[in-house]
C-alpha cells in the first residue's frame, strides 16, 4: 500500500476524506505579490522604499527588470502546485518613458497581461502611494495640501482601471487592493482631521461603480510604521467601518495588529458581514517585519478559520512579505507551499466532528483528538499532492532554486 493509500485510511476512520481535500485544495488560487522578487523596488527607478515599510539583507541576484522578474516569477509556479494569481503594485508599470502615477493606464501593464495569459495565471491589483516625490513625509490621499491629495486620488482612479482591464482580459477579477502609508511619527495634534480627509479622498476613487466580475476593490488597514509609530491614519477601525458602509473590502494583514493579536479570530467575524474578505498573510516578528510565511501556528488557525467557515471561495488569500537576505524564489515557494499546507492540513481535520465535541462540552477528548491530528500523516498526503500536481516533493524542489541561482541568478 502506497503511503498516501495509508494516509488516507487514517483520515477516513474519522470520516475525512483525503482525495476531496486534494480536489478543494487544487481549486484555491493565491496571489502571489510579485514585490518580494525585488525588494519592492519597482521598475520605476524611483530610489528608496518609503512609506515606513522596510527590506533588509542583500542576497545577491535580485530581478533587476520586467524580464528578469517575470522569469523568476516563472521558476516560482513551477515549484509551486496549482494555479495561482500575480499581485502587481502600480510601481511595476512598464513603459518606454517615465509616466506618472496619476497618468498609468492599462496599456502600461499590457506585458503583464502577455505574461499572465502565457503562464495562465490571473492578476491582482495595488496602487502604490510610497516611495515617490509626492508621497514624502508619508502623506498621500489624508495630505493637508489639496493639490497633493488631487494628485493621490487620481492614482487610486486610474488604479481600479487597470485592475478592471487586469480582470477582463484574464476572466479573473482582479482584486484591487489600497494601503497608503499615511501618519505621524510623533502624537498628533489632530487625529480627525486626517481621517475626515482620508474618508473623503476614498469617496471619490469609489465614486465610479464598476463590474464586480473584473474588479474587487478592498482597503487594508495597519497600527503603524517605521518612522510613522503614533498614529496611523487608516486605522483598523476606520476601515472597517469604512468597507461596511461602502462597497468595498477589508483586507486584514495579517503582520498590521499589536503583537499579540491575531486576524484568525477576525476572518469568521468579518464573514458573518461581508460577502468575501481579502488577506496579505505574512510573518510578523516582533514587529511588521515581513518574514517569510512558516507553517506555524497562526497560519494554521488561519486556514482553519477560512476552511470552518467553508469559505476557500470568499476569502481572496494573498501573500505579503520582503526578505532580502535569501533567495528571492525560495522565499516565495516556501511561503505559497505553506500557505497550501496549511488549507491543506485545515481540509483534513475532522472540523463537523470537532464543532459538535465544542457543542456537547466534550472539552477533555476535544483537546485529545485535536492534539493527535497535529502528528497525523499530512506529509504523505502533501507529497500526493505535489505529485497529481507534477511539481516536485518538499525534499526536492529546493534542488532546482540552487540550479537556476547557479545558472541564472549568479550571473546578475
Ligand atoms: C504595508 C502593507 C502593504 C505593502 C505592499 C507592498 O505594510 O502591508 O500591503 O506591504 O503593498
Ligand atoms: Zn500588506
Amino acid at each position: 500500500m502506497s503511503r498516501y493509500q495509508s494516509a488516507k485510511g487514517l483520515y477516513g476512520e474519522f470520516g475525512v476524506d483525503a482525495d476531496a481535500a486534494l480536489e478543494a485544495l487544487a481549486k484555491v488560487k493565491i496571489s502571489m505579490h510579485c514585490w518580494q522578487g525585488d525588494d519592492v523596488s519597482g521598475f520605476e527607478n524611483a530610489g528608496s522604499l518609503t512609506g515606513g515599510i522596510q527590506t533588509t539583507g542583500n542576497y545577491p541576484g535580485k530581478a533587476r527588470n520586467p524580464a528578469e522578474l517575470f522569469a523568476d516569477i516563472e521558476k516560482a509556479f513551477s515549484l509551486i502546485p496549482g494555479k495561482h494569481k500575480v499581485n502587481v503594485h502600480a510601481c511595476y508599470s512598464i513603459t518606454d518613458k517615465k509616466v506618472d502615477r496619476n497618468e498609468l493606464e492599462p496599456k502600461h501593464f499590457t506585458a503583464w497581461i502577455d505574461f499572465a495569459k502565457r503562464i495562465g495565471a490571473g492578476l491582482d491589483f495595488n496602487p502604490t502611494f510610497f516611495s515617490h516625490p509626492k508621497a514624502d513625509g508619508s502623506l498621500t490621499l489624508s495630505h493637508p495640501d489639496k493639490k497633493i491629495r488631487k494628485f493621490w486620488i487620481e492614482h487610486g482612479k486610474c488604479s481600479r482601471k487597470i485592475a478592471e482591464a487586469f480582470g477582463k482580459a484574464l476572466g479573473v477579477p482582479a482584486l484591487n487592493n489600497l494601503w497608503i502609508p499615511d501618519g505621524y511619527k510623533d502624537i498628533p495634534a489632530d487625529r480627525l482631521s486626517p481621517r475626515k480627509r482620508l474618508k473623503e479622498s476614498l469617496d471619490e476613487i469609489y465614486s465610479e461603480e464598476l463590474k464586480s466580475r473584473y474588479i474587487i476593490d478592498s482597503v487594508e488597514s495597519k497600527v503603524f510604521g517605521i518612522g510613522l509609530e503614533s498614529y496611523t491614519v487608516g486605522s483598523h477601525e476606520f476601515y472597517l467601518t469604512y468597507a461596511a458602509r461602502n462597497k468595498v473590502l477589508c483586507l486584514l494583514d495579517s503582520g498590521h495588529y499589536h503583537p499579540t493579536e491575531v486576524i484568525s479570530d477576525k476572518i469568521p467575524t468579518l464573514l458573518l458581514f461581508f460577502d468575501k474578505l481579502a488577506l496579505h498573510v505574512t510573518r510578523a516578528v516582533r514587529w511588521d517585519s515581513d518574514h517569510v510565511v512558516l507553517f506555524d501556528d497562526e497560519l494554521r488557525e488561519i486556514a482553519k478559520e477560512i476552511v470552518r467557515s467553508k469559505a476557500l471561495e470568499r476569502v481572496l488569500i494573498g501573500l505579503d512579505f520582503f526578505d532580502a537576505s535569501i533567495n528571492r524564489i525560495a522565499a516565495w515557494v516556501v511561503g505559497m507551499r505553506n500557505m497550501q499546507k496549511a488549507l491543506l492540513y485545515a481540509l483534513l481535520l475532522p472540523n463537523e466532528r470537532f464543532a459538535s465535541m465544542q457543542s456537547a462540552g466534550q472539552f477533555s477528548e476535544l483537546m485529545a483528538v485535536q492534539e493527535s491530528f497535529k502528528l497525523y500523516p499530512l506529509g504523505d498526503v502533501w507529497d500526493e499532492f505535489c505529485r497529481r500536481q507534477s511539481v516536485p516533493s518538499d525534499k526536492d524542489w529546493f534542488k532546482d532554486v540552487q540550479m537556476y541561482e547557479n545558472t541564472v541568478l549568479a550571473k546578475r
